[in-house]
């Protein structure tokens, strides 16, 4: 008895010596201030994620890897550090890795990390379970890729991790943890001294002094001077620098979407009514934070009108320079660092924006708002998009720090020129790649990182990709209110089979459909609206109470067009038109 009881002491004191690989990633994670994890349990991470969450660490368990992804992608851009997303290997990992891809296209600074099979039966393709060499296929897709191999490596791996995912311009990180790692021993003491706490992990990128003055030349030189806010912008959190630059020059600006409400779309300067008109005319533009991709058409064609343009282009990447037309004054640093230079370098004798473009701006953005006004104000049954969206933008313009996710096709381009933004960071939407499925991960993740009630506006196609993450949103009660513009379908719900036969048209549902339902099934509020007043008197109520709740808005299924605004990137048939 009394040697059975001095053994087990000495494997105690000896146990408390040694550390391991799962304490030590956890260790490494809350030491960097990453205290949330966004995943999907299974095989080898499962004793991790129970692990993380008994030492403090928030888990947040989804039913599908790439709503974590989204999740963690979001929480990157909301809070400037990475998101982090668990997965198991093979399959999980590839569900995540298309939210890596998504993060690292859209400037999103997150850490995918997956466990993985064993290395020398993986390598030698001897048929492990799970077995994939991860590493590799992640690289093309990511902005660096990293496995650790050594216990002792952890806090190395992770530090380089986050560095990659943060610095310069912000992406995807991939980490690659095979299950052995896990469980690997050391040495107490030499574990903690292995860890790394990041400094400085995005260190200001200051812009050239020469490269300032040249920018504040020409766009004093403007005659129809015009800014373009992107979503770098809105994730610098210079909020207060951008405003009082902006405001300083007098010229207008054109948020890009996620940028809304960086400036209120209300604010006098704003051209968001008048975008088309600025586009064609603005003979200096000055982009902060955004890229000349097939969102501005690539800064040429006929959206550019024939006026000839100068470019500045305010960016911490300098290989953005150039891509798609001549900058003539590239400015290239953080954004923080680039505006508040830029702002100190106008001076205190800077010259109002001239007044006639400004003018001229203003009352076509006057025209175009009272063109609209009426048709938000409409009471049809079945509803069109206008007369839904209206009540939603009054619901935003009461309640200015909530937030606001959207995608769908019609749903997501109305709701972007109909939903006015009053703050930075409040509108999540499906990006640079136009992606369905971001809903409700970006949903769970907006609710868990700021606290704020979430107001998720969905196309009843978008809200499929992800939809069965509502039971999460109930599991953890979040404060989020999904409205479903149920159309019946995607672009409409009308399209019929053209050989005649018995299988619907491939773009349309079930009609009538009650997805409200869904909601009810795991204890949330469901309600079913089909007129503008019921729809209003079910949303304020869900965000006053921040119960999870579902709205089923029913929507004309005639109401939509093609692809909604960018129906004209559709290839047509030659023949057909014969
Ligand atoms: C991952 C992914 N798959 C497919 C698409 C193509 N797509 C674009 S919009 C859309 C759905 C549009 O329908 P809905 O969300 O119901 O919006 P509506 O126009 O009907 O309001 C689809 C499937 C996409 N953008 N992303
Ligand atoms: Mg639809």
């Amino acid at each position: 008895m009394a040697e059975a009881a001095v053994k087990t002491i000495d494997v105690n004191a000896a146990e408390r010596e040694l550390t391991d690989g799962f304490n030590l990633i956890i260790e490494a994670l809350k030491l960097n201030g990453l205290n949330t994890i966004y995943g999907v349990p299974g095989i080898p991470i499962t004793d991790f994620g129970r692990m993380a969450q008994a030492a403090g660490i928030r888990v947040i368990s989804f039913r599908h890897e790439q709503n974590a992804g989204n999740a963690a992608s979001i929480a990157g851009y909301l809070t400037k550090k990475p998101g982090v997303c668990l997965t198991v290997s093979a399959p999980g990992f590839l569900n995540g890795l298309t939210a890596l891809a998504h993060a690292t296209t859209n400037c999103f600074p997150m850490i995918l990390i997956s466990g993985s099979s064993e290395r020398e039966i993986v390598d030698l393709q001897q048929g492990d379970y799970e077995e994939m060499d991860q590493l590799a296929i992640a690289k093309p897709l990511c902005k660096a890729a990293f496995r650790v191999l050594h216990a002792a490596d952890i806090g190395i791996g992770l530090a380089r991790a986050i560095r990659a995912a943060v610095s310069g311009r912000p992406g995807g990180v991939y980490l690659d943890l095979p299950a052995k790692l896990f469980g690997q021993v050391m040495d107490a003491e030499a574990g903690k001294k292995s860890l790394v706490k990041v400094i400085d992990a995005a260190p200001a990128q200051i812009p050239a002094p020469a490269a300032v003055k040249r920018a504040l030349d020409v766009l004093k030189s403007a005659k129809r001077p015009l800014f373009i806010l992107g979503k770098g912008a809105a994730y610098a959190q210079a909020d207060d620098a951008i405003r009082s630059f902006v405001e300083k020059s007098g010229a207008p600006f054109l948020p890009m979407s996620m940028a809304k409400g960086l400036l209120p779309d209300t604010h006098p300067q704003c051209a968001g009514a008048a975008r088309s008109t600025v586009l064609k005319d603005a003979d200096v533009v000055m982009l902060i934070g955004a890229r000349l991709n097939w969102l501005l058409s690539h800064g040429k064609g006929k959206n550019w009108g024939t006026a000839p343009k100068k470019f500045i282009q305010v960016d911490i990447e300098p290989k953005e320079m150039d891509s798609n037309v001549e900058i003539v004054a590239p400015v290239v640093g953080d954004i923080g660092s680039c505006v508040s230079a830029l702002l100190e370098g106008m001076g205190g004798n800077w010259p109002a924006a001239p007044a006639d473009w400004v003018g001229a701006v203003n009352s076509k953005r006057e025209e175009n708002v009272a063109k609209m006004a009426p048709r938000l104000m409409n009471n049809n049954v079945p509803m069109d998009y206008h007369g839904a969206l209206g009540v939603l933008r009054t619901i935003v313009k009461e309640r200015p720090d909530a937030i606001l996710v959207n995608e769908g096709a019609n749903t997501l381009d109305l709701a972007r020129g109909v939903i006015d933004m009053y703050q930075p960071r409040k509108r999540l939407d499906v990006g640079t790649w136009g992606v369905m499925g971001i809903g409700m991960g970006y949903a769970i993740a907006a609710a868990i990182e700021t606290g704020k009630p979430v107001l998720a506006v969905e196309g009843d196609s978008a809200f499929g990709f992800s939809g069965m993450e509502i039971e999460t949103i109930c599991r953890y009660n979040l404060p989020v209110c999904v409205v479903i513009f149920n159309n019946d379908g995607i672009y409409r719900g009308t399209d019929v089979n053209r050989a005649g036969g018995s299988d619907p048209a491939p773009t349309v549902f079930v009609k009538g459909s009650r997805y409200d339902k869904m909601m009810e099934a795991f204890g949330g509020v469901g309600v079913n609206a089909t007129s503008p007043d019921e729809l209003k008197r079910a949303v304020n109520a869900a965000m006053d109470s921040g119960k999870p709740t579902l709205i089923n808005a029913v929507i004309d299924p005639a109401a939509g067009s093609e692809s909604g605004r960018i129906g004209n990137l559709n290839p047509q048939s030659a023949l057909k038109k014969k």
